[in-house]
């Protein structure tokens, strides 16, 4: 698809989106707080209304239609998530989130690692990638490593050739960053702890909505996200790991359907990858998420990247031409996904968002869970827009209009 008619595609995918139509505070809504969470096609949310109206019932147990219906839907999700993301199906683990599977990691190779040992994060990982393996260090007595930034927000790779060692024992990376956007050199990472004998862990949380993701091709050991950033309903995460790592891991919820046999004092599990759900899951989210993976392929992963590719380089020419602004990222649009985080002098990001809310605009502003990185730039906070396949060049037009007048609203107090 040449450009315009790839924009004249996604212009009319903003209809799909039955919240968009709204109007906030007088202004039709424009929303660039996707990394926070997407909005959902009306096909994800009828989905939801379907299952509760017509099928509702547990899985993996019942032996009536309901139930049968259910469960066959339920794991044919497994099966569409392995597809999409080039895995197999037998390893695709449901979680409730990113942040979930990441615990999972965290607890479930505890046991692989020891006093002496190093994990390895990066400067720019949101707190769902450094809290658990805090936690793991404080366990183990291993010690938490970081691969520092170039200064225009990209992974230093002499810095993580030199914390990447034979101590390595994980490998925990953001595929983009959630605030500065970056799209990481991953493979280079992977690679590094595979020479190590690291297990290496990528957290596609802001990746997976914006890029085809082939775990195939990356080679990594665990791959990790959310439905809800990617076009589909809240609760639902994804912990893809490579057979013979799922193996290595322990499952760190007991309980119901992970199980075998249970005895009066022990019990054996459940095969790969029902030993690592245990519990009712998410039913209706989980066969919603289906719906969102459709829209996504439907839409075209390829032409996504490249319509938010474009959007991307709008923006950042747009963005320049505003004053007091300093722009925290990488400078070249091909280095980072539509994840654009800002400060202009003098005006709190809190503030700023309050102004852009005024005219029905959405961002969000702070620490964006990644409080290392914030530090690293001296900053406690940022905006951040962040930007979806139904946005449009017009809305960035509204968008920056609106910062270049915001130093003069904010003078005058007229906030709220
Ligand atoms: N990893 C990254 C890179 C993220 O961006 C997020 C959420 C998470 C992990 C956690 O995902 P969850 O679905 O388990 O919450 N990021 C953000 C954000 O940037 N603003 O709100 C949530």
């Amino acid at each position: 698809m040449d450009e315009n008619k790839l924009i004249t595609f996604f212009k009319k995918k903003r209809k799909d989106f039955p919240i968009l139509k709204q109007k906030v505070k007088g202004h039709d809504l424009i929303y660039f707080d996707n990394g926070a969470t997407s909005q959902k096609p009306q096909v994800v949310i009828d989905s939801l209304v379907e299952y509760y109206t017509k099928y509702n019932s547990n899985v993996h147990r019942g032996i009536h239609t309901l139930s049968e219906e259910a469960t066959l839907k339920f794991e044919a999700v497994r099966g569409r998530v392995a597809k999409f993301i080039s895995g197999n199906e037998d390893e695709i683990v449901f979680t409730n989130g990113t942040t979930q599977s990441l615990n999972f990691l965290a607890g479930g190779l505890s046991h692989k690692v020891t006093k002496g040992d190093e994990i390895v994060i990066s400067r720019m990982e949101h707190h769902a990638n450094i809290v658990p393996w805090q936690e793991l260090c404080k366990r183990t007595g291993a010690k938490l490593k970081y691969i520092e930034l170039t200064d225009d927000g990209r992974l230093d790779l002499k810095s993580a050739n030199k914390v990447i060692n034979d101590k390595t024992r994980i490998v925990s990376i953001a595929h983009v960053s959630n605030v500065l956007g970056t799209v990481n050199q991953v493979k280079d990472i992977i690679k590094l702890a595979k020479k190590f004998g690291a297990y290496s862990i990528l957290d596609g949380a802001q990746a997976v909505p914006h890029m085809k993701i082939n775990v195939r091709d990356l080679d990594c050991d665990f791959y990790v996200f959310s439905a809800h950033k990617m076009y589909g309903p809240t609760g639902v995460g994804v912990l893809y790991g490579k057979y013979s790592s799922l193996e290595d891991l322990e499952p760190v919820n007991f309980g119901g359907s992970m199980i075998y046999e249970v005895f009066g004092e022990e019990s054996t599990y459940n095969k790969i990858p029902f030993k690592f759900e245990a519990g009712t899951p998410n039913i209706a989210d989980v066969i919603a998420f289906e719906k969102a993976i459709n829209y996504l392929e439907e839409t075209g992963l390829d032409n996504i990247t490249k319509y938010e590719g474009l959007l991307t380089k709008y923006f950042l020419e747009k963005i320049s031409q505003v004053e007091d602004l300093t722009l925290y990222g990488p400078k070249n649009p091909k280095d980072r996904a539509a994840v654009f985080s800002f400060n202009i002098e003098g005006i709190h990001s809190h503030d700023m968002s309050s102004i852009l809310d005024k005219f029905g605009i959405a961002i969000r502003a702070g620490h964006h869970c990644a409080m290392p990185l914030m530090a690293n730039y001296n900053v406690s906070a940022t905006c951040r827009a962040s930007l979806g396949l139904y946005n449009t060049i017009e809305e960035i037009d509204k968008f920056i209009e609106v910062l270049k007048k915001a130093k003069s609203i904010y003078e005058k107090g007229d906030i709220f």
